[in-house]
């Protein structure tokens, strides 16, 4: 039997390449190797407002782009979070195990504190939803950027105090980041991780960015003070625009080396520039292939919901067992 894949993303705003090379282009590289499960995780979504109107439309607009990313859905179930109650059934549960200590020292829940004025419940409780995620589907491996490795660590924490406590019930999941590009830098600044929240038009590269736009985001990068790429001495801007040409053309770390040692950082800009480009033309042209039948995506979601509903009911029947709760 093939191991179990499981990954998700919210649907916060427009997909940027950050996303893309830490996660989204290993989940349709291994669908076929794994029995894999794609979510997109609007309950995450909420823990932070969101405008429901423009919420909905993400949801079919992120779908659309997964498709188009080749997330194929013959292999793949796609699921959206919220279709399958047992998510948030499994995440009540797992609560009641997990220390509230644990919660607050994850730096992803400490970095937003600092940008919202009030703080939901939900986002303190924001990777207990995600252990939740991966434990109902027993699943192997994630798929992740390394921003989400402190949150998988708690997975795993969470997984081995029940299981001690309960007796064994959860599958151990096992992180999977990419060689490169598990963490992008935004490009107006590139001590700060690219991320969809992030306003400011010259910080990410939304995957449906027109190739113009791309091109003037990327010439307006950050860099450093020195005229020419030096792999040495170079400051995190242009290590940052290497990282995301290297993940983008699977390019050996000799071939970086000799190609760009002493090129001019506008022309470095430019390599750049018609890399991602040349990536990123063909899934726009899919996205609008696939969008352009208005019933394709929902039909997707609701196979992929369907698909996935017995798993979630066994994981979540054997832990009402292991508990002690009623289970008629
Ligand atoms: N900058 C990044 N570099 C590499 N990987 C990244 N990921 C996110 N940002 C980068 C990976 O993308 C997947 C989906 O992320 P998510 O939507 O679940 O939430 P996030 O990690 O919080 O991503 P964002 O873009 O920063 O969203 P917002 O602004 O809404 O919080 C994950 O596997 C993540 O590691």
């Amino acid at each position: 039997m093939k191991k179990r894949v499981l990954s998700g993303i919210q649907p916060t705003g427009s997909p940027h390449i950050g996303n893309y090379l830490g996660a989204l282009k290993n989940w349709a590289k291994i669908q076929y190797d794994y029995d894999s499960i794609y979510c997109i995780v609007d309950l995450h979504a909420i823990t932070i407002y969101q405008d429901p109107a423009e919420l909905r439309g993400k949801i079919l607009e992120l779908a659309g782009m997964l498709l188009a990313l080749g997330i194929d859905p013959k292999h793949s179930s796609l699921v959206v979070q919220s279709s399958v109650p047992e998510h948030a059934e499994l995440a009540w549960m797992l609560t009641c195990v997990t220390p509230i200590g644990w919660l607050e020292r994850m730096t992803q829940y400490k970095a937003k504190t600092e940008e919202q004025e009030s703080i939901s419940d939900g986002l303190l409780q924001y990777p207990v939803l995600m252990a939740a995620d991966i434990l109902l589907y027993q699943a192997h491996v994630v798929p992740v950027g390394d921003d989400q490795t402190q949150h998988l660590e708690l997975a795993r924490d969470i997984a081995q105090r029940f299981n001690s406590l309960y007796g064994e019930t959860f599958t151990m999941p096992e992180t999977r980041l990419p060689t490169h590009g598990a963490r992008i830098m935004g490009l107006d600044d590139p001590d700060k991780k690219m991320s969809k929240s992030t306003t400011g038009e010259g910080h990410a590269i939304s995957l449906l960015d027109p190739p113009d736009r791309i091109r003037k985001k990327l010439m307006r990068a950050t860099t450093d003070s020195n005229p020419a790429v030096d792999l040495d001495t170079m400051g995190p801007g242009v290590s940052n625009l290497l990282s995301i040409y290297q993940a983008f053309t699977e390019a050996s770390d000799d071939s970086i080396r000799n190609d760009f040692t002493g090129l001019r950082y506008g022309d470095l800009k430019k390599r750049v520039a018609e890399a991602v480009v040349a990536a990123l033309e063909p899934m726009q042209q899919r996205y609008r292939e696939i969008t352009a039948d208005s019933g394709y995506v929902a039909k997707v979601l609701a196979e992929g919901a369907e698909r996935v509903t017995p798993a979630a009911r066994d994981t979540v029947q054997k832990v009402k067992r292991a508990m002690g709760l009623y289970t008629p």
